[in-house]
């Protein structure tokens, strides 16, 4: 009884340790848009599963979004057609749609290393300001 207990947890520890990307980490990023800004609580990341809480905070009541894309380029410097980054250009990674004024939704994105641009495209938001960097270490 004794011995069949411990094969019991070997087996457990085994098949945690076999999990996929079980040594990726988890994080959480709290993320704030205002009218002329997207502020981030760090611009820094481990690559891996990566949780944007993201909340609404602009005062011009205004329903906003946000568009994570993978691109080398600044987040100043995105191509930009008729007051829109042209998503197109660059990897879009995923999106967060139409988060109304006070509220705050989440997703998760898988992110391997690289630069990443954060934007609300709504038509003239990127213009206004709203975009930030986001780097993630592997
Ligand atoms: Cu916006």
């Amino acid at each position: 009884m004794h011995t069949a207990h411990r094969i019991a947890i070997v087996a457990i520890v085994v098949a945690s340790g076999m999990t996929p990307h079980a040594s990726w980490a988890q994080q959480t990023v709290n993320a704030t848009l205002l009218s002329d800004s997207i502020q981030l609580e760090t611009h820094n990341v481990k690559a891996g599963r990566v949780t944007l809480d993201i909340r609404n905070d602009a005062s011009n009541t205004m329903t906003h979004e946000l568009v994570v894309l993978k691109t080398d380029l600044a987040d100043n410097a995105l191509p930009v057609g008729k007051g829109q980054v042209l998503e197109h250009k660059l990897k879009k990674i995923g999106e967060v749609e139409d988060i109304a004024p006070g509220k705050s939704k989440r997703a998760s994105f898988t992110l391997a290393p690289g630069h990443y641009a954060l934007i609300c495209n709504k038509p003239g938001h990127y213009a206004m300001g709203m975009h930030t960097a986001l780097v993630v270490t592997p």
